[in-house]
């Protein structure tokens, strides 16, 4: 048998009843607002995941795989078309329980200088300060492994992680990987994801899509808010009208 061969059908999983709820409940995401600076982010009760990751890594095609809706966040070839920060709410109407927040990515080479360093403070700010966020989805296509901007934010959020936010790394477009890739894959990226989970998920072959729902329905029926720390630099005064800060 090669390492490439098709996985046996697996028998029902033991939480398949949390899996449906889990799936039923993500899919009633729908937009909640978008804030294109910081300060526009409404103050919120309800836990908050953020999916972050460089540009392309698959984030927006995520949430949509996730809710089963193929156009709620803005997924595309072209980096950089997320550019603001985007809230999806989770619940029945009129019952907002949790809300996922879908982040512009980072690493585009064709973004000025200027731009990316004002967004890696801001995301660094979200990260560390946002009350209601409990957890931390980081998408890293594992072709390309973590970059030095991805471990800067393992950095970033450690703190809040040992309080008890919780953190999954997620290995997107798996599908481009053979089997012994995927593990080989995984075996590195465990290594590095110190104190999250690791996952390998794909949009096109639904992959993984048991495993992130139960992460996520999980992680948001746990009710410890996690402390907020203080901000990385203070926003500078003077941003123009379009930063988000
Ligand atoms: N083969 C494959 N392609 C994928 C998968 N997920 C996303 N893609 C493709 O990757 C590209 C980028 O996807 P997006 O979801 O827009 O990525 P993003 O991380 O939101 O990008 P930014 O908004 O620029 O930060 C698109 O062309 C998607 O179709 C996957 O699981 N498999
Ligand atoms: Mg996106």
């Amino acid at each position: 048998m090669t390492s490439d061969a098709p996985l046996k059908p697996s028998a029902p999983r033991p939480d398949a009843a949390q899996v449906k709820l889990a799936h039923g409940w993500l899919h009633t995401a729908r937009f909640l607002t978008t804030a294109p600076q910081l300060q526009h982010l409404p103050a919120l009760d309800m836990p908050e995941i953020a999916f972050v990751g460089r540009s392309n890594a698959g984030k927006s095609t995520c949430i949509n795989t996730m809710t089963q809706q193929k156009r709620l966040a803005f997924a595309s070839k072209t980096p950089g078309r997320t550019q603001s920060i985007n809230l999806f709410a989770l619940g029945k109407q009129g019952a907002v329980d949790a809300v996922l927040a879908d982040l512009p990515g980072y690493g585009y080479a064709a973004v000025p200088r200027e731009a990316k360093l004002r967004w890696q403070r801001v995301m660094g700010n979200y990260l560390l300060t946002r009350p209601n966020l409990r957890g931390v989805v980081l998408l890293c296509d594992p072709r390309h492994g973590l970059t030095e901007l991805d471990d800067i934010l393992l950095e970033v959020i450690r703190p809040r992680v040992e309080q008890g936010m919780k953190f999954l790394l997620l290995l997107t477009k798996a599908d481009k990987l053979t089997r012994a890739e995927a593990n080989k894959a995984l075996s590195i990226a465990r290594l590095q994801a110190a104190g999250g989970e690791v996952k390998l998920f794909s949009a096109l072959k639904k992959q993984g899509l048991d495993d992130v729902a139960l992460w996520l329905w999980e992680l948001t029926r746990e009710h410890q808010p996690v402390p907020p720390m203080a901000e990385l630099v203070p926003p500078t005064e003077g941003a123009g009208p379009d930063a988000v800060n």
